[in-house]
């Protein structure tokens, strides 16, 4: 086992996400480079990611030989690549058996009761990890006695699984450093046209993507970012952000910044004050939001999105049935007022894309068609539909474990195929629906298919050749080639 000392070397590994062909996104690692800039003033810090190459077992086995750490931090995002994580973790003790191998993010978040089986990770650091990883080596430094008194930890001791849930969440996010983005070829991710990536796809590149707060006050219950990022919304200030951005555009030459709230616009206050100060500094960069909520937006926000540099919103307004949305879903989203809503966006010539989802325990056959009738009669550029998948530590997974709709193994699911069946639906009837209805809604006219294949960084044939797979796939197999 790895000591821990000034001479310690850190690795912060984000694993190859598709290693066994599943999607992956490649995006900038933003939580390992904010890991890195609170570690390396203590620590050898650097960051390694076989994902954006989509780099093979041996590959990654070589170099982290070759790098040859003492300890490696893995990144875990999501519970649907919890095989994957496993498998990294595996990789890493077999190639260095005494490092020390620390996991952290969403899965040991959000479903540490299973993620504590891997025999390959010494410590897991559960929810936010700015604090928590630089205590934990500096306990281990000095001899490991405190651990038992520190929280958002677990991990084995004398054959036992000692599960300290994290008591908190950081409070001023203007005290977190920015990531440290050094020994990373960020040109090359921030240049990357990514395919089928519909909202993580800039305008003007190169783009960086960034968080200007954490958490969300709503309860939809199929949402996990109660538990990884909390109830509270905690906002970084005006300030603090714009001169984020200052620094991006200075030290990388961003040209757009691409916004991963749950909820940018929790604050109007602060939302106009970031967009007046874009604005005002004549930046000229594009930029937008991974997500807003619909019912936060009006004229004076959107036309100073507009003005600002804003060009697209993703919205989700998850269901055409006031019923479902309020009494299921949860969601404080008024149906006629987002029709409006979606008018007055169109009209200030944004792009929009609004995603939908459907398939909830107690939601009727005709209450899904609502669903696709209102998308469609939205007119926009781009409706998603998904079909409703239980996360863990949902309210969502609560009620299908409590009515005995999915079996607990599959909590850990992927969002291709459904995984809930009813006496209403099953979720083959459904992957047919989603297939055929957006097929239908989205690809009317040539129009509507060039505007497609930009939104999502495909060519028009590429369009035709994504449309046919998904169809004969009916969407269960995730359509990505690099
Ligand atoms: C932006 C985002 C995306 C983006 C960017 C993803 C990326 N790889 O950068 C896109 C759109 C691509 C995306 C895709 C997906 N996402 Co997403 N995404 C988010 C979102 C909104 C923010 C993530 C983020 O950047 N957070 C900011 C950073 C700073 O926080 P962080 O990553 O959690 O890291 C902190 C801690 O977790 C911890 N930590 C993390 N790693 C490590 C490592 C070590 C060693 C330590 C000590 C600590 C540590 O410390 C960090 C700093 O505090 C979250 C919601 C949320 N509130 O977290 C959902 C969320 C993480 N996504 C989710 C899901 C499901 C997905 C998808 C699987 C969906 C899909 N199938 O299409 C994919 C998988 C993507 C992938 N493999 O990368 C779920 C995960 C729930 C679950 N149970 O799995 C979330 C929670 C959304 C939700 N509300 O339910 N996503
Ligand atoms: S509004 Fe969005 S982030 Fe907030 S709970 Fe609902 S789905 Fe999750």
């Amino acid at each position: 086992m790895a000591s821990i000392n000034r001479n310690t070397k850190v690795l912060l590994m984000q694993p190859n996400f598709a290693i066994f062909g599943k999607r992956s996104w490649k995006l900038v690692p933003y939580n390992l480079s904010i890991l890195k800039a609170c570690l390396c003033s203590k620590y050898e810090t650097e960051i390694y990611d076989p994902n954006f190459d989509n780099l093979t077992e041996e590959e990654i086995r070589c170099n982290i030989r070759k790098i040859n750490p003492d300890v490696v931090g893995l990144t875990s995002f999501s519970t649907e690549y919890y095989k994957e994580i496993k498998f990294h973790t595996r990789l890493i003790k077999e190639e260095i058996p005494e490092a020390l191998v620390i996991v952290g993010g969403v899965l040991p978040t959000v479903l540490i009761e299973q993620a504590i089986q891997d025999p390959n990770v010494d410590y897991f650091i559960m929810g936010e990890g700015e604090y928590r990883l630089p205590q934990l080596l500096h306990i281990l430094e000095s001899s490991g006695n405190n651990l038992l008194k520190m929280e958002g930890i677990a991990y084995r001791l004398n054959g036992l699984n000692v599960i300290n849930p994290p008591q908190h969440f950081i409070d001023n996010l203007d005290a977190i450093p920015f990531p440290n983005y050094e020994g990373l070829d960020l040109q090359r991710y921030c240049n990357l046209n990514q395919k089928y990536a519909q909202g993580l796809i800039p305008r003007q590149f190169p783009f960086a993507t960034t968080m200007s707060s954490r958490g969300c006050p709503y309860q939809c219950i199929f949402c996990a970012a109660q538990t990884v990022s909390g109830k509270k919304v905690r906002m970084r200030s005006s300030e603090n952000i714009i001169s984020e951005i200052d620094w991006l555009i200075k030290d990388y030459g961003v040209r757009e910044v691409i916004f991963t709230d749950d909820h940018f616009l929790f604050s109007r206050k602060r939302a106009l004050e970031i967009m007046q100060t874009i604005k005002s500094r004549n930046y000229g960069i594009t930029w937008k939001c991974a997500n807003v909520a619909i019912f936060c937006l009006n004229a004076e926000i959107l036309e100073l999105m507009r003005e600002s540099g804003a060009y697209q919103l993703t919205i989700s307004i998850e269901s055409g049935d006031q019923d479902v949305l309020n009494k299921i879903i949860k969601k404080p989203v008024n149906l006629k007022k987002a029709k409006e809503i979606v008018s007055l966006i169109k009209s200030l010539d944004f792009e929009v894309i609004c995603n939908f989802v459907f398939g909830f325990p107690g939601e009727k056959w005709d209450q899904i068609r609502r669903t696709i009738d209102y998308a469609e009669n939205l007119d926009i550029d781009l409706v998603n539909f998904h079909i409703a998948t239980p996360l863990p530590k949902t309210e969502l997974m609560d009620i299908c474990l409590q009515e005995q709709l999915i079996k607990p193994e599959q909590a850990l699911s992927g969002y291709t195929h459904g995984v809930i069946s009813t006496n209403e639906f099953n979720n083959f009837e459904l992957q047919i629906l989603r297939a055929f209805e957006w097929d239908r809604i989205n690809f009317k006219t040539r129009d509507k298919i060039k505007t497609i294949a930009r939104l999502q960084g495909i060519s028009e044939e590429e369009v035709a050749e994504w449309r046919s797979r998904t169809r004969k796939s009916l969407g269960t197999t995730i359509n990505w080639k690099e």
